[in-house]
């Protein structure tokens, strides 16, 4: 084993492959901070001037679907295809990448090539798809760095739907790729691989229990388990959990009965054999396997030894085709449960005429015993997906249209909004959950509507926050949220406790004409009165500051906004802002560092955002957590300066509430709250603490306060990259 220390000859000096104990083992409670730091120039071995959405542009579109076509039916030896055809297996794969996508932080989904690192490259729901990688590794190889494996892994599906006759509703380009693994997404608690669904919910019973942002009901799983809930089959009791699995997704039954239909007309599952004797998953494999996972001993050269899910048997009479077939079996047959040759649970029909078996994958001739799953069940069993099961069957044409729809949103919900696609391929029509935000002028005169903004009544304080609360959603987790559009002036946002609702009525009354008569758009008022904000409390501390702006954005009507889609954005707490919806016992400190890596902040612009929007007393509702100064509304390195001094001390007094004292009157100088003491208490956020706390870097202060401030007011700008 790896980590038998008396084998190895070299000292283990360096923690290369085993690291001793590791902070996080001593302290388990500490802020993992660096997940602000992922992704970064040293880990991504393209140039630095390397654009990959401007590489994308160049790629000969056509010649690399034809490339895909082709490989599609060119069936490799060491992974025979069944039917001599890997379009199923290229299905799965593209709706594994994207169906880790959850609505509640954005995070997960195929936007990034994380199915090539692990966990998910090693998942048990993610079996043999190292092969489907594989089988496309020539084409990766050609076309190089002018596709990412992110947008290869999702239009190889796409297009396998395409040359099963399927006409799909557009792909767009312009995934980049990561280097390794994200550290900030949580996949769940469990230790062990499939643990029973109870580790997950509150009350398993009630599948909305299911914790939060987990949208499979396993760990290692995508959705549902295939065999019945912790593997006891019973239909109508996993459409409940398909139900709250996929509108986690950002699916309605409709899309989701539309998915699994139209998913399980193509392909097969796996189970013809011992799933007990499979190798070891890709990463957990021998040197000499070379990433390569889940080697079947038995495998004798045929595609129907494989073993994957353990499930086996196709869905349809012609399982290489986009066709009704899927309801045809379903509805067409009564079902009964039956075993696997692997073990699993499974459908097989009561009875079923020759002609409508699939034909065995190798020989092409002998028939085979169809399948459901549970989860297929479930559409037949529970009454709201058999009614839209019957209107699919009633109406093929809105059934492919459903499902083409269905599936061009599981594979681009978390590229962000339609200015992201690049290609020949990209659908014209705008659709709601691309939050659509029509173009805005850029021609206006931008001086002088800052003397106008200027010349009102609002204050510094008012204007900066209600530019941060307009921009402050965005994440960019799935690139959804910012200042864009000034969704702000609409349910739900308008109304959040976090947006002061009061304030910004007034301020959306003054800021409303002043955008209307210089023809600019709102949203580019709101950010323009915030940075005239920035410049008037940095003028008060005799900082010499100039805010970018760029004009622009456009404004969306409530027509384009799917209200209830951005819920999930609500800003439950906001460190920046000291705010907190409710009492969110000892978390305050871990909301504030996941919003600032949704917000794509690194740690250093975190805390100089912090300590800057603190002084100017920009906090929620005028409170005084954290207002470390006696000149509030100046910008200053005040905050640093006396969050750093050994004159005070610290008291606890309830409720995550603090008190900072002077050491020697004991007078209380302050409150705060943890979003406030985490940066003297985290040996990292302390270390950047200090750094502005410096007597030499108040100027350095007051420029990286602004260049932090002006990337949360642009992150959003897609239209300008
Ligand atoms: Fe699926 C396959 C389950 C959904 C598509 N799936 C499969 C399998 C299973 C399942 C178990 C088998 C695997 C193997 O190989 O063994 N799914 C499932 C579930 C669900 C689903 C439970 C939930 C409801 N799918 C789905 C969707 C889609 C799909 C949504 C798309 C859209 N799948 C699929 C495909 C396949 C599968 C295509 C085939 C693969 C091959 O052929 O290889």
């Amino acid at each position: 084993s790896v980590n038998s220390k008396g084998k190895c000859p070299v000292m283990h000096g360096s923690a290369t492959r085993f690291s001793g104990r590791s902070n996080k083992d001593w302290w388990p409670e500490a802020l993992n901070v660096g997940i602000l730091h992922q992704h970064d120039a040293r880990s991504n071995p393209m140039d630095p001037d390397f654009d990959y959405r401007e590489a994308v542009k160049a790629l000969d579109f056509d010649a690399l679907k034809a490339d895909l076509n082709a490989l599609l039916t060119e069936s490799q030896p060491w992974w025979p295809a069944d039917w001599g055809h890997y379009g199923g297996l290229f299905i799965r794969m593209s709706w594994h990448a994207a169906g880790t996508y959850r609505t509640s932080d954005g995070r997960g989904g195929g936007s990034t090539g994380n199915l090539r690192f692990a966990p998910l490259n090693s998942w048990p729901d993610n079996g043999n798809l190292d092969k489907a990688r594989r089988l496309l590794w020539p084409i990766k190889k050609k076309y190089g760095n002018s596709i990412s494996w992110a947008d290869l892994m999702l239009l190889a599906g796409t297009v396998a739907y395409e040359n099963m006759g399927l006409k799909t509703f557009g792909f767009g380009f312009g995934r980049e790729d990561i280097w390794a693994p994200e550290i900030d997404v949580n996949w769940g608690e469990e230790k062990e691989w499939l643990a029973p669904s109870e580790q997950r919910y509150g009350n398993l019973e009630e599948p909305d229990t299911l914790g939060p942002n987990l949208a499979a009901v396993h760990m290692g799983l995508i959705y549902v388990n295939p065999e019945g809930v912790n593997g006891n089959p019973d239909p109508a009791r996993t459409a409940e959990h398909i139900r709250v699995t996929f509108a986690r997704m950002a699916m309605n039954d409709e899309e989701t009965a539309a998915l699994t239909a139209g998913g399980h007309t193509v392909g097969k599952a796996h189970g013809n054999g011992d799933a007990g004797a499979l190798g070891a998953e890709p990463e957990g494999g021998e040197l000499h396997d070379q990433g390569f996972g889940w080697m079947n001993p038995n495998a004798d050269g045929k595609a129907s030894s494989h073993v994957t899910s353990g499930v086996e048997g196709a869905w349809t009479t012609e399982p290489t085709k986009f066709d009704m077939g899927y309801f045809d079996m379903l509805f067409g047959h009564e079902w009964e449960l039956t075993t696997s040759p692997a073990g699993a649970k499974q459908w097989k029909p009561v009875n079923i005429e020759d002609i409508d078996m699939p034909i065995d994958p190798d020989d092409g001739k002998t028939r085979t015993m169809p399948v459901m799953t549970d989860a297929d069940m479930a559409m037949k069993v529970d009454p709201k997906y058999r009614a839209i099961c019957e209107k699919f069957m009633a109406d093929e044409a809105y059934f492919r249209d459903t499902f083409a729809r269905a599936w061009f949103k599981l594979t681009h919900r978390d590229m962000g909004p339609k200015v992201n696609y690049i290609g020949p391929d990209v659908p014209d029509e705008d659709l709601i959950w691309q939050d659509p935000i029509p173009a805005g002028s850029a021609s206006y005169d931008v001086d002088a509507l800052k003397a106008k903004i200027a010349a009102t009544d609002l204050t510094p304080v008012e204007m900066i926050a209600t530019a941060w609360d307009s921009a402050r959603t965005f994440r960019g987790s799935d690139k959804r949220g910012g200042a864009n559009g000034a969704r702000i002036r609409f349910a739900p946002q308008r109304s959040w406790e976090a947006n002061e609702p009061e304030q910004l009525n007034r301020v959306l009354s003054v800021l409303e004409p002043i955008a209307n008569a210089a023809g600019a758009s709102i949203a580019d008022v709101i950010v323009l009165a915030g940075n005239v904000g920035i410049e008037a409390v940095a003028k008060a501390g005799g900082l010499n500051v100039d805010v970018p702006f760029a004009p622009g954005r456009g404004d969306a009507s409530a027509e384009m906004t799917d209200a209830e889609s951005f819920e999930p954005l609500e800003p439950l707490a906001d460190g920046f802002r000291n705010f907190a919806k409710a009492q969110f016992a000892g978390s305050a400190d871990e909301m504030f560092l996941d919003r600032a890596q949704l917000m794509g902040l690194t740690a250093s612009e975190l805390v100089v955002l912090l300590g800057g929007l603190r002084v100017i007393g920009a906090n929620h509702g005028g409170n005084k957590h954290g207002v470390f100064t006696d000149r509030e509304g100046t910008l200053s390195t005040d905050y640093f300066v006396n969050l750093t001094d050994m004159g005070n001390t610290w008291h606890p007094v309830g409720n995550d509430m603090y008190e900072i004292r002077d050491r020697a009157s004991g007078d209380v100088k302050w409150t705060a709250t943890r979003a406030d003491l985490v940066f003297g208490s985290n040996s990292i956020l302390r270390a950047y603490a200090e750094v502005y706390a410096q007597d030499d870097n108040k100027q350095k202060f007051a420029n990286d306060f602004v260049q932090a401030w002006d990337k949360v007011m642009m992150a959003d700008r897609f239209d300008l990259v």
